[in-house]
């Protein structure tokens, strides 16, 4: 349509033609009102009944709600109209009726279950609080891009169907590959890595990562997006810098252009880009604060993996954004490097937001001898790796980088209390459609 004005664009005297769907009919009688939403908000098309063709008043009359249609007019205005301006239309045109029985109605004047409106998310998506979620959500995978572009970071895409797993090997979705075992990838983990020693140094990858997590959560989806980092001649603190950077980029982003979006989800006036450094804490510091709020049960002790209710104690004790340093060796990933001085502890480290973590990562293995036997330690057959193992005997530098959980970005930021709001089509274990 190429004569298409937005509604938001339709100013007094012109005279347009909009299109969208049919938010609302209210017939007061001998006058009517039709409210047009589209893409930009919302606006009145006034009908008169004695005053206009019958057949046009009785066509917007007539017509069933979230029906598509044109309406070609002149806009006049009309203080009384909810955006002060209303259009007196010449013609209406029916472009898709909608059926008179909605699964979900998009005014929002009548609840739905999360369930049904992702069983729904077309209709769930016409709602401007739902879809100002995921004009964010775009706008955070735009400021982060920036400040990759910044941080002199090259875009990349590597593959999701792989020979072997990263993670761990349970949370695996194994496929069959033209006869052959294969599996969806659960991180870019070791291709980042092969192209820091590759020319291009430094990278980043906005893409799928696929784990077959068994537990049902608020927080974890079986695929998800990652937002990955990798640096060539980066150590760990370098790293850690560049996560603040990217994490904030995407705050200032929202804050800066999403002021229409923060409104519609109520967060106009709370909403702030965090300011300052992370606070940095070691695995040990975190596990005596969690320990001294007295939250837990049983108290903590090196080497424990950061119980769900630990990570909400220290995140309330907190405040703010902040890392966790300096993690025992033996609950870090093969790839991540021990510290120089100490084989017991590593250079991994996790940021947390204060409900939940949001990105891990470390500096990496880059010695050959010290990353094969890391795969050995760990469990892994170093030969099923070769293609990624033999890179390190040809020169691959020190590096290290992070993956931010895109979707946790997401929730977090705007407070929403399920990840799965974060997500147009969530695959969870109960959910592979729509
Ligand atoms: P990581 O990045 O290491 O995967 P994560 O925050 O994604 O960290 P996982 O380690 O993937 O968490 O998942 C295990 C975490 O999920 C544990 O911390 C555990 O407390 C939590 N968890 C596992 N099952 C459930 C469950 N059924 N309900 C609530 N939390 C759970
Ligand atoms: P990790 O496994 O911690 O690290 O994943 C990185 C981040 O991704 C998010 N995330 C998830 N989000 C939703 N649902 C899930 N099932 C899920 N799993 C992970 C989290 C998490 O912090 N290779 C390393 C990263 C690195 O070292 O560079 C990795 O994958 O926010």
């Amino acid at each position: 349509m190429q004569n298409r004005t937005y509604t938001a664009d339709a100013d007094p005297g012109d005279s347009v033609t909009v299109a969208g769907w049919v938010h609302e009919v209210r017939d007061l009688g001998g006058i009517a009102f039709l409210i047009l939403r589209d893409k930009s908000g919302k606006i009145q098309i006034k009908l008169e009944k004695d005053e206009m063709d019958e057949d046009l008043v009785e066509t917007g009359l007539d017509v069933a709600r979230e029906s598509v249609i044109a309406v070609a007019g002149e806009v006049k205005e009309e203080p009384r109209a909810p955006t002060d301006v209303e259009i007196v239309p010449e013609s209406i045109d029916v472009m898709a009726e909608a059926d008179t029985q909605l699964p979900l109605d998009p005014s929002g004047k009548v609840d739905a279950e999360l369930s049904t409106r992702l069983d729904n998310r077309t209709l769930d998506l016409r709602k401007e609080e739902v879809k100002a979620v995921f004009e964010i959500r775009a706008e955070i995978l735009r400021s982060a891009r920036d400040a990759f572009r910044e941080l002199g970071a090259t875009e990349i895409n590597t593959p999701k169907i792989v020979a072997t797993g990263t993670e761990g090997g349970t949370e695996l979705f194994p496929i069959t590959y033209f006869g052959k075992e294969a599996f969806m990838n659960q991180s870019p983990q070791l291709f980042k890595q092969l192209m820091v020693g590759s020319g291009l140094e430094r990278v980043f990858e906005v893409g799928p990562i696929f784990r077959a997590e068994e537990h049902n959560t608020p927080r974890h989806l079986n695929e998800a997006t990652s937002i990955d980092f990798e640096s060539a001649f980066f150590d760990h603190t370098e790293a850690m810098d560049a996560c603040e950077h990217v994490v904030k980029s995407a705050y200032e982003g929202v804050a800066e252009n999403c002021e229409r979006e923060l409104e519609l989800l109520g967060l106009a006036d709370e909403f702030e880009a965090p300011d300052g450094e992370f606070p940095r804490l070691t695995y040990e510091e975190a596990i005596e604060r969690i320990n001294a709020t007295g939250e837990l049960d049983e108290q903590l002790v090196w080497g424990d993996d950061l119980p769900t209710e630990g990570e909400r104690a220290l995140g309330d004790d907190v405040g703010e954004h902040y890392f966790i340093t300096d993690w025992p060796s033996e609950i870090k990933p093969f790839y991540i490097k021990d510290h120089d001085d100490d084989e017991q502890l590593s250079t991994g480290f996790d940021m947390m937001h204060p409900r939940m973590e949001l990105v891990s990562g470390g500096q990496r293995e880059h010695r050959y001898d010290h990353l094969v036997e890391g795969f050995e330690q760990q469990g892994l057959d170093p030969d099923q790796f070769e293609y990624y193992t033999k890179m390190f005997k040809y020169g691959m530098p020190p590096h290290a980088g992070w993956a931010i959980g895109g979707e946790r970005l997401v929730m977090t930021m705007l407070g929403l209390d399920n990840i799965r709001e974060a997500v147009l089509f969530p695959r969870d274990r109960q959910r592979l459609s729509p």
